[in-house]
């Protein structure tokens, strides 16, 4: 400003007595910008600001250590952090989540902590990175796995509400572990006389929201992920009726990659709702539930990839709670569950699934693709090339269904290809050599009946589909599809080749304009969630390229090295007495 009169008018100098009423000019929230180079440390010794530093002064409030807030920001809620570019090595050990009691009442003790171990976030926050393949967040190579905690971690009951941003980063190499904490009384009605055990189990490898941290009992006659009671310790916050503060994740161009848990969740344990968008979960591997993601929320998962994940149940995500989930144009790929390769969802979550593909999953069990319990709507959704056990004779490996009450999965626009059943996993454990020998099972269901009902315009390779049997279905069509590959766009595809039945045989819905891809939908559309457009249609001799999947089902190229990765999981297990 120059130092020349000025007027002000009467409505200027309102405001300014305005200004001057609220005592000062307004400050900004505050932004921290971490040195990529800074020693990971709660305690100040190198003159930099680290990430744990950075966040110990979103958390306190007040700069922390070399962590600086410009003189004109005041920390409050919705503080930035900003990541530069580099790789960020975690060191600092210790774990934050214990337990207390005397059995059988244990109950787990979760104190968040952003001084050890675990990155915790008890204030909203954005960190922003400056890319996933430019900003790594990990555990620093010298720290032994047994000595690694998760990334991040964003629980606290001193605040109401906390929304966190993550933007642009890779979260990665994040533990979680169980810890033994007890032997329990003898299981009576085992037939062997045999004591149970207490375990502290921790969820969330990589990125964890809410209490994520449980006492479980567990029958060591039995196995399998039912074999696990809670008591306490499991807060879910966010649920209705259930008092506590509220949590909001939402992750926007983020990896959270080969993160492992002993825990529900290994890559992403969401408590709460969360918005992914442009989101690759790959290559976790949790001991119970959620490969990739476990889901407690109304969340939305769009444009992402989620692949090469493995749990017990659902191994790319496991969805539970009373809510909403709705994926969109997302690639769910060669993840691998006992039960549930792609998606598992229980009885109280509604699945609305869009332009998105369930392709070269594993179920060693039942349910490879899409296997649900509760109600869902899917559209312009391609489901090929799962591959099942032979858990029941019902049972289908494209869709599963073991309805409770009456709920059903609505299919419209839907493209089934070459799903099998029949694997026997202990035989071959990296997956069935030969996937054309095993019978062909698109749709089935557990229980007494198929409760997947046709909106219209579905197409199947095989003939199990018996409740798609409207006029527009078709059933037992090979639907000449290619193999799944980069057809354009952030995700896989598998491309309609120019001879498909499934070409202009979809019907319009308004809500839907483009496929998986991006590309626009035509009218009428092409069933499933790729879109051939019409000047391909007529002149090309392919879609996509790449090699046709007949119908009786070649593995997706990818899928052998994701079974390979698949291996080192099932006896990855620690056991911890203290
Ligand atoms: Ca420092
Ligand atoms: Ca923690
Ligand atoms: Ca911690
Ligand atoms: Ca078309």
């Amino acid at each position: 400003m120059t130092q020349t009169k000025f007027k002000l008018n009467r409505k200027a100098l309102f405001g300014l007595m305005v200004l001057a009423a609220a005592g000062a000019m307004p400050v900004q929230a505050a932004t921290i910008t971490v040195d990529p180079i800074a020693l990971d440390e709660a305690v100040d010794t190198d003159a930099k600001c680290s990430l744990r530093e950075a966040v110990l002064s979103i958390n306190t409030g007040g700069n922390t250590g070399a962590c600086v807030a410009v003189v004109t920001e005041a920390y409050g809620t919705n503080d930035t952090v900003t990541l530069p570019a580099g790789t960020y090595n975690l060191s600092v050990t210790g774990f934050d989540e214990s337990w207390s009691g005397i059995a059988p009442n244990f109950t787990a003790d979760n104190v968040p902590s952003a001084a050890i171990g675990d990155i915790d976030i008890i204030k909203s926050v954005r960190l922003v990175g400056a890319g996933a393949d430019a900003t790594i967040i990990q555990w620093g190579a010298a720290i032994a796995d047994a000595d690694r905690d998760r990334i991040f971690h964003i629980y606290t009951t001193a605040v109401a509400t906390v929304n966190v941003a993550i933007e642009g980063v890779t979260i990665t190499g994040g533990r979680t572990f169980q810890d033994f904490i007890a032997f329990g009384a003898d299981d009576l009605a085992s037939p062997v006389v045999q004591a149970t055990e207490y375990y502290l189990r921790r969820a969330g490898g990589g990125v964890a929201v809410g209490a994520a941290a449980n006492v479980v009992l567990i029958d060591p006659a039995l196995v399998g992920d039912e074999n696990a009671a809670g008591r306490g310790g499991s807060q879910r916050p966010g649920v209705p009726g259930v008092p506590g503060p509220t949590f909001g994740l939402t992750l926007t161009g983020v990896k959270v990659q080969d993160n492992q848990a002993q825990g529900d969740g290994a890559g992403i344990y969401a408590g709460a709702p969360m918005t992914a968008t442009n989101v690759v979960v790959s290559g976790n591997t949790s001991t119970v539930n959620g490969g990739g993601i476990y889901n407690e929320g109304d969340t939305s998962v769009t444009n992402s990839t989620i692949s090469g994940n493995k749990a017990e149940g659902g191994g790319g995500v496991f969805l539970t709670g009373t809510n909403t989930v709705t994926v969109s144009g997302t690639a769910l790929s060669g993840n691998r569950a006992i039960g549930g390769g792609a998606v598992s969802g229980r009885s109280g979550v509604t699945i609305n699934m869009v332009n998105s593909t369930l392709s070269g999953n594993l179920g060693d069990d039942v349910g490879a693709g899409f296997y649900h319990q509760g109600a869902a709507s899917l559209r312009f959704v391609t489901i090929a090339n799962n591959i099942s056990g032979a858990d029941a004779p019902t049972a289908g490996s494209g869709i599963n269904v073991f309805p409770s009450g009456a709920v059903a999965v609505a299919l419209k626009n839907v493209l089934l290809a070459a799903n099998k059943v029949g694997w026997d996993s202990t035989v071959e454990p990296n997956g069935p050599a030969d996937p054309a020998a095993l019978a062909s099972a698109n749709c089935g269901y557990t229980g007494s009946s198929m409760a997947i009902t046709s909106s219209g315009n579905n197409l199947s390779s095989d003939a199990s589909c018996t409740t798609l049997n409207l006029a527009t279905d078709k059933n037992n069509v090979d639907p000449k599809i290619g193999a799944l590959a980069n057809n354009g766009g952030l995700t896989l595809t598998h491309a309609l080749l120019a001879d498909s039945p499934a070409l202009s045989a979809g019907a319009s819905d308004a809500a839907v304009t483009t496929d998986q891809r991006g590309q626009p939908r035509e009218s009428p559309p092409d069933i499933g969630a790729f879109e051939l457009d019409n000047i391909t249609e007529s002149t090309s001799s392919g879609g996509g390229g790449g090699c046709a999947v007949g119908v009786d089902g070649q593995v997706d190229p990818v899928l052998p090295a994701l079974l390979a990765a698949a291996l080192t999981f099932f006896g990855w297990r620690r056991r911890t007495a203290r």
